[in-house]
């Protein structure tokens, strides 16, 4: 073939080659073992050997030229072939990101940190106690004795009784108020004294919209000398004025625990609304101190049991206490 016109098509065809597989290709049909130019280089045998020579470098030449605009080429399209991957591979760091979903804290859990909160700022210290309990601290030494009616008030989850190394059988519950943690901190703390008590508790019993059979107190005990009803009355009205924030009645009732003496529940209203029992309380019964090892002739305090959930009811307007501890994701996102 003509050396001129083998040149040029090898140009037209590097030129149109569109990709770096096509430009191979054209390497094979010119360049390759059994390509054109080694046709060329095979014809030479039968030449004389004058034409052999001018031919020979002819052909080199050509081969050499043919190389340069493959390389050339070569070039060209790995460059395009970089742009189309980067281009393809960009991060666009403008971009919204996808949102993670982060969890929240459970409403009873934002108004138990509030309430402590407001307390703490309030001098009290917070003690926390054992959801399982004894009878002993979960009733005798609240003073409620063995056969008392006052016993039915709360009713009772037992545990299994379990046999102590000693033999004797005891029989655990699961606390159905904070109240034994009072004994519990009176039997190793000197007063004066200021806690609060955060905790679950559990009662065998009906379940409705302001009754569940678990649900949190908030336990406070304050023992000092020369307490009254007036001091607890203030520290509970500046509590629910800071806690609220906006005007909320309250109406104090005489009422009976057999821990406290005189005793009174608490309801509380917001606006026009029912009224909610929200806590019982009391000045402490002697004999409380007495079963936590503390002279009543010295001292004197008041106690209160709040109930947490009742204050996130009133505080979040939910009208059924048993939404607290549904799971119910569309409840729960609200808040
Ligand atoms: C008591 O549990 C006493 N230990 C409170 C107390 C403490 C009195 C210290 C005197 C001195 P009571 O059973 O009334 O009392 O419960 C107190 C509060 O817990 C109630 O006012 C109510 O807000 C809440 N509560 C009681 N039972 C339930 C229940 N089943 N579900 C939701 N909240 C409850």
């Amino acid at each position: 073939m003509d050396l001129k016109k083998l040149k040029i098509e090898a140009e037209k065809e590097i030129k149109k080659a569109k990709n770096l597989k096509n430009l191979n290709k054209v390497f094979k049909k010119y360049l390759g073992k059994k390509g054109e130019i080694a046709k060329v280089f095979n014809s030479l045998k039968k030449l004389s050997e004058a034409k052999r020579k001018k031919l020979g470098k002819e052909a080199n030449l050509v081969k050499a030229e043919i190389e340069k605009m493959i390389r050339k080429k070569s070039k060209e399209l790995r460059e395009k072939a970089r742009k189309v991957r980067l281009k393809k591979e960009r991060i666009d760091v403008t971009r919204p990101g996808k949102k993670v979903e982060i969890g929240h804290l459970h409403p009873l859990t934002l108004v138990q940190r509030e309430v402590l909160e407001i307390f703490q700022s309030m001098g009290f210290s917070v003690v926390l106690g054992p959801d399982i309990e004894t009878e002993w601290y979960n009733f005798d030494a609240l003073n409620i004795p063995k056969d008392h009616p006052a016993r039915d008030f709360w009713d009772t989850f037992w545990l299994k009784p379990e046999t102590q190394k000693s033999k004797v059988k005891t029989q655990k519950l699961l606390r159905t108020h904070t109240s034994p943690v009072q004994i519990r901190y009176m039997e190793k703390h000197n007063p004066p004294l200021r806690i609060i008590v955060p905790g679950r508790c559990f009662r065998h019993e009906a379940t409705d919209i302001s009754h569940d059979i678990q649900f949190y107190q908030l336990e406070g005990l304050v023992v000092d000398k020369n307490i009254s009803a007036a001091n607890f009355r203030a520290i509970i009205e500046e509590f629910l004025k800071r806690f609220f924030k906006i005007k909320i009645e309250i109406r104090l009732r005489p009422s009976f625990f057999p821990f406290t003496e005189p005793s009174f529940e608490i309801d509380v209203r917001r606006g026009k609304g029912k009224w909610v029992e929200m806590m019982g309380a009391g000045m402490v019964h002697p004999n409380v101190f007495k079963f936590s090892r503390l002279n009543p002739k010295n001292w004197q305090g008041f106690a209160f049991g709040i109930g947490l959930d009742r204050l996130a009811m009133l505080r979040y307007k939910i009208n059924d206490i048993r939404l607290f501890y549904s799971g119910d994701l569309r409840f729960l996102k609200q808040f």
